[in-house]
């Protein structure tokens, strides 16, 4: 997939919030993907303003075209600032997908980019629950990850270290 940016290339830590959007070339298609995003650790992090079916290798495709992969949370300052980011993106109570997984083994999450297993996040009280065994996704909320189903319409946070 091939991805041209159309916002400035930014290098600082600031935390401003910036909304822009970038063209993805997808199989036979042409489409601008809109998003919020906000650079911290050396990291800009994108979250798409609209829903979408979701499907984790083609979001993580998504965001590989922008030089990153789909989010992977190491520690609470960063999951507590990724809520930060959806409630400044007005999706305090949106649904939104990180790359956690715990596809192929229930119960092991682990980042479906890198394959290391899980670090650094945790999940809200009584989660995860994988209700009615099919949960092998998460989304972010208050208090903490959930496990959710892989194909639900919701928003998604791709990840980018800055050089
Ligand atoms: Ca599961
Ligand atoms: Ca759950």
């Amino acid at each position: 997939m091939f991805s041209i940016f159309l916002t400035q290339r930014e290098t600082d830590d600031s935390t401003a919030y910036r909304s822009g959007h970038w063209i993805s070339l997808l199989p036979g298609l042409l489409r601008a993907i809109e998003y919020t995003s906000v650079t911290r650790w050396h990291k800009k992090y994108y979250l798409s303003a609209h829903r979408e079916p979701f499907d984790i290798a083609k979001m993580n495709e998504r965001c590989k075209g922008l030089g990153g992969y789909l989010l992977e949370i190491n520690g609470r300052g960063e999951q507590s600032f990724m809520r930060h980011l959806m409630k400044r993106s007005g999706a305090k109570r949106e649904i939104v997908y990180t790359g956690l997984t715990d596809l192929g083994q229930e119960g092991h999450f682990y980042y479906y980019h890198s394959k290391k297993p899980m670090a650094g996040a945790y999940f809200k009280r009584r989660q995860p629950d994988n209700y009615k065994g099919i949960e092998h996704c998460t989304n972010l909320m208050r208090g903490g990850l959930n496990d959710l189903d892989c194909h639900t319409n919701a928003r998604y946070i791709c990840e980018v270290h800055l050089k």
